[in-house]
């Protein structure tokens, strides 16, 4: 009963706008599981950034031709993030087109389509703690040119129109990109042994 108060109370403070009440790990073990469910049947992941927080990522033609794929599924294990998605597909234009939406005005978005749907793609939904903003910082800068070495882009590329991989850039872009790629059924809810070594979520 006092939990249930104590819910209904963040809840109301989360509409309010409270910034207090996305950090989840002030409240005990048992509510925290209660708003990690309200979060994942309402899909509203983003209301909480720092729980169940997944990203799109991809490996692109250009990638997967250059057998890079395992390298940059290491790189995201070796952080410490979680994968519960994966799919190696040729992608459509027509899938792509929607994905790449905002940027079908672009001189640049015909090449890219015929860039993207000119071998198999690899795509992946990682979960983790900021994952989104993480992985940017891990991919590197749009431009191979412009990225920093260690990071995907700066490590294995050089320009632009061939930059290895794809990773959504914010909370909202990857939950739209993620229901794009994936059904439901085939994220996969599990328990990573080492959860408490990579977080305190
Ligand atoms: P992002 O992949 O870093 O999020 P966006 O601006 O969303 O960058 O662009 C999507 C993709 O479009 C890039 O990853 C790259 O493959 C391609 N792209 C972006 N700018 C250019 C360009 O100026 N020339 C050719 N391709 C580009
Ligand atoms: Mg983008």
């Amino acid at each position: 009963m006092l939990q249930r108060r104590l819910f209904h109370k963040i809840v109301q403070q989360f509409y309010l706008g409270h910034p207090e009440t996305s950090r989840l790990s002030r409240f005990p073990p048992s509510l925290q599981l209660g708003l990690r469910s309200a979060c994942h049947r309402s899909k509203t992941t983003s209301a909480f950034p720092d729980v169940r927080e997944r990203t799109l990522i991809a490996v692109k033609p250009d990638g997967v031709q250059r057998r890079l794929v395992g390298q940059i599924i290491q790189r995201f294990e070796q952080r410490g993030f979680k994968l519960v998605g994966l799919r190696m597909l040729q992608a459509s234009e027509d899938l792509l087109s929607e994905h790449y939406g905002e940027l079908r005005t672009k001189s640049f978005y015909h090449s890219l389509v015929r860039y993207m749907t000119s071998g198999p793609i690899v795509v992946m939904v990682w979960e983790g703690h900021n994952v989104v903003q993480t992985s940017r910082s891990m991919v590197g800068h749009t431009n191979p040119a412009e990225a920093m070495a260690g990071t995907v882009r700066g490590d294995f590329s050089i320009h632009v129109s061939r930059n290895v991989v794809h990773a959504s850039d914010s909370v909202e872009g990857a939950q739209r990109e993620i229901q794009l790629w994936f059904q439901a059924k085939d994220l996969l809810d599990w328990d990573c042994n080492d959860k408490s070594s990579t977080s305190e979520k």
